[in-house]
């Protein structure tokens, strides 16, 4: 089992961006105060592990994680996400619509992938801010997805937790209405943490869970494999590396196995709460935009 190591992006009492290595006693060390320069040049260097260690080592400068605000873990990266990686992805997209069927079932088995464009990384919306239902749309669901963090040469270099937020009513209606449901404000959440370390192998055998809260009650729970992606993540990030150039890296989004039933839309003022172990909890309430 590699090392895991979580690293932060957050704003200081100051209010000054500083990137930050999550402690397991509440406390984050100040990776910025060492000398660190970005979350980019980490994400770049060849052994982030061992860049890691290298600034820790460095008089740790600890403040408290009471004390900060957390920014969503991206820097100029673009972040993309794949569709259809999940049979039970599948299953609801053909549910929902009778006129784009044939093209979701095809996808799944085809040699290339679903892939589109999600997010530019100042349109994300970090652990803790709202994200976003269209007021033009009917059925609105969040999309739990693990996220993989990709360097400048589309080599995977760690993890994060990304909510692909999705319109289903406008996206069945049409396909050709596929960026209009995926891609508006508020419709992309990462965090909280990213993770250096674990391997493709370790990454698939952890869980991803989902509980929507609305009010007192809880609206949904579900949860799933991430062995259960078909696709492998070296895959998924060779296909998008091709003919592409992403000079400060990207993050893709793997898909969703968690969709809840068809009577389920989300609320405003709902509370969504995304959480894989190992990566820690992606915490969103939701408005309408
Ligand atoms: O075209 C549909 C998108 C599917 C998707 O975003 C997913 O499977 O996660
Ligand atoms: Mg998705």
């Amino acid at each position: 089992m590699n090392e895991l190591m979580r690293v932060c992006r957050f704003l200081d009492a100051a209010g000054k961006v500083r990137v930050g290595l999550i402690g397991d006693d509440s406390n984050v060390v100040d990776l910025s105060a060492a000398g660190l320069e970005s979350l980019t040049s980490l994400i770049e260097s060849d052994d982030p592990l061992a860049a890691l260690r290298k600034f820790t080592a460095r008089g740790a400068h600890r403040v408290a994680m009471s004390s900060i605000k957390l920014l969503a873990p991206v820097e100029r990266q673009e972040i993309w996400a794949a569709g259809v990686t999940y049979l039970r992805s599948r299953i609801a997209r053909m549910e929902e619509s009778s006129f784009s069927a044939v093209a979701y079932d095809r996808v799944y088995d085809a040699a290339r992938p679903e892939l589109f464009f999600k997010a530019l990384s100042e349109k994300v919306v970090p652990s803790g801010e709202p994200v976003g239902i269209r007021r033009d749309a009917k059925w609105n669901v969040p999309e739990p997805e693990l996220a993989l963090v990709l360097d400048s040469r589309g080599r995977i270099k760690g993890y994060t937790i990304g909510n692909d937020m999705s319109s289903r009513d406008i996206e069945g209606e049409n396909l050709l209405y596929l960026a209009q449901a995926k891609v508006y404000a508020r419709s992309c959440a990462l965090g909280p943490s990213l993770v250096f370390g674990p391997t493709e192998e370790q990454a698939r055998t952890w869980e991803i869970n989902m509980l929507i809260r609305r009010g007192e009650n809880v609206a949904f729970e579900g949860r799933a494999s991430l062995s259960n992606i078909k696709r492998s993540f070296a895959e998924l990030a060779d296909w998008l590396f091709r003919a592409q150039n992403f000079p400060h890296g990207a993050i893709l989004l793997t898909g969703t196995g968690i969709v809840p039933g068809a009577g389920f839309t989300l609320q405003r003022g709902d509370e969504i709460r995304i959480e894989v172990a190992g990566i820690g909890m992606l915490e969103n309430p939701v408005v309408e935009v």
